[in-house]
């Protein structure tokens, strides 16, 4: 996966460099490091020591959200342009920071080279946009039309404490993308990245004070749901962006509902069983490539992936074979070598998660392609090889299997309309692929569903910041799109301000 000249760049060093020592705890003024030094280590090996972290408890939290409060006061009044330069200067130090950024998040997160250097490029974009966006949004208002004698400007202002909730998936760009927007829309914010990725968001967060968020604006709290918990359920909080488990949004929904206190928004992208469909006009090589990139690319764990390939039997013999083929050449291994095309998954709980969903597949489906993992120091990492399962029906597939798993669907000629009433039927509605080059039949499938992205002719795993906005609807997520036009309005509150302009002195 990955172009050349990107790999090219990257082997100056990157594979070299060893464990980048983190000592990770909760950050933010008048919070006291607490609790116990536990070891976070590298899922590739399960032994590699890659720092060590503290996590937050309870009582943290309502201090965090507390003295936030505090914070928030004084950076909502600040001038738009400090706040964005603020922010801009984030990026900058990322950039600034890309190696070593790369390195934990290889170690920690087990994220190959090319898929490390593109999540550092999208946090850094997400900066720049929504500074943009907030040199846009704020500032006197926009003048409404109206009557003579009186002025109506319509403007927009921070809602208070937002709380981010991330997951390990895109420790970086999710983490930096949910708060970015936050403060930049106005708030101060408390964010709880994924307990298993504390050291990359705790290096962020060092990076983000020396640029000069203050320290009773932005708090980090490395934690478990627990933590995601208590914070949700503090009475001030004013608003929840988080990103993860669909499960988890039915909770953080029931706890803002179970306080009987304001209504507050929640920014939520889950995941979703996403499909392609491939008809007998597609190009079999471009389909190959684009389902390779699509389904196995960060080992499956992206909420963009490919679940579900809907092929027209006419020609699924013919593309099967080419998938065995072309998975048998994706090199599993070290994910800072510049050779490896698929890292480990997270950690053993999601490895046994994904390969006891392949054994359960094995006993009634047809299980066509099964890769190998890496043995030798690296056999006791959490490591699942790319499978492809043949299902006999669509509606075998009853969950979102968050890992490099394919499953293929054979479909008739003619039973396009009963595929679309399938993926619409799963609830999901995040990414979606078709393979066509007869018109009318990508027209269909692109106006039947209510998915967030829909890609033609191409891989279904694009999320470009100011380009490709991200986001679905129904069991995967609220909208609005993360880097897109409309994320940064959801974290403000909205005031018309009306004026007796005769009345003025
Ligand atoms: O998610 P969780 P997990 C999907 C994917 C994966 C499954 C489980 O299918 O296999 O979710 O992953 C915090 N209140 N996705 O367990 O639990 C938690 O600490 C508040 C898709 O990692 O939803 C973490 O910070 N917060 C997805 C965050 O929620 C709570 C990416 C996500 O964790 C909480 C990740 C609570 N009660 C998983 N409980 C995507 N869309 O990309 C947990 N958390």
């Amino acid at each position: 996966f990955g172009c050349a000249a990107e790999r090219n760049l990257l082997t100056s060093g990157m594979a070299k460099t060893t464990a980048p020592f983190t000592e990770a705890a909760p950050l933010g003024a008048g919070l006291k490091p607490s609790g116990d030094a536990n070891p976070v280590f590298a899922p590739m090996d399960g032994s590699t020591k890659v720092g060590t972290v503290r996590f937050a408890d309870s009582e943290t939290a309502r201090l965090a959200v507390e003295n936030a409060q505090k914070g928030f006061e004084k950076w909502s009044r600040r001038p738009v342009e400090e706040r964005a330069a603020a922010i801009d200067k984030v990026g900058d130090l990322l950039e600034a920071n890309r190696d070593r950024l790369m390195t934990i998040l290889s170690l920690e997160a087990g994220k190959c080279l090319t898929d490390g250097i593109a999540e550092i490029r999208e946090a850094v974009d997400f900066c720049r946009y929504y500074a943009a966006e907030a040199r846009n949004l704020f500032g006197e208002g926009k003048l409404m039309p109206g009557p003579t004698g009186e002025e109506n400007r319509y403007r927009y202002r921070g809602r208070g404490v937002f709380v981010c909730i991330s997951p390990w998936n895109f420790p970086l760009a999710i983490f930096l993308g949910q708060i970015s927007a936050a403060l930049m829309a106005g708030n101060a914010v408390v964010a709880k990245p994924a307990e298993q990725t504390p050291l990359i968001a705790y290096e962020t967060a060092k990076l983000m004070y020396q640029a000069g968020i203050p320290e009773d604006v932005f708090y980090l709290l490395p934690g478990e749901g627990d933590v995601g918990a208590a914070l949700t359920s503090h009475p001030a909080v004013a608003g929840v962006a988080f990103t993860g488990s669909t499960e988890t949004a039915w909770l953080i929904n029931g706890t803002l509902a179970a306080k009987r206190g304001p209504i507050v928004p929640l920014v939520a992208e889950t995941g979703g069983i996403n499909a392609m469909i491939v008809d007998a006009t597609a190009l079999p090589e471009q389909v190959c490539d684009d389902v390779m990139m699509s389904a196995f690319r960060s080992a499956g764990q992206r909420c963009s992936a490919l679940r579900l390939l809907y092929v027209q039997e006419d020609v699924a013999d013919h593309l099967l074979d080419m998938l065995e083929g072309a998975a048998k050449e994706l090199s599993l291994g070290d994910p800072r070598l510049p050779s490896t095309d698929i890292g480990p998954v997270i950690d053993e709980e999601a490895r046994d998660n994904i390969l006891s969903h392949v054994d359960d597949m094995k006993e009634s489906q047809k299980l066509r392609y099964a890769g190998k993992t890496p043995h030798g120091k690296l056999a006791n990492g959490s490591w699942v090889a790319p499978h492809i399962i043949e299902l006999d029906k669509a509606e075998a597939l009853t969950r979102e299997v968050f890992g490099p798993v394919l499953h293929v669907v054979r479909y008739k000629a003619g039973d396009l309309d009963k595929v679309l009433n399938q993926i619409a039927g799963t609830g999901y509605g995040l990414t979606l692929g078709v393979h066509s080059r007869i018109d009318a039949t990508v027209k269909k499938v692109v106006d039947r569903l209510s998915v967030g992205n829909v890609y033609v002719n191409r891989n279904t795993i694009g999320a470009v910041v100011g380009t490709q906005p991200f986001g679905g609807s129904g069991l995967s997520g609220t909208g609005p799109k993360a880097g897109g036009p409309a994320y940064l309005y959801r974290f403000a509150l909205e005031q018309v301000v009306s004026i007796n302009t005769a009345a003025a002195g």
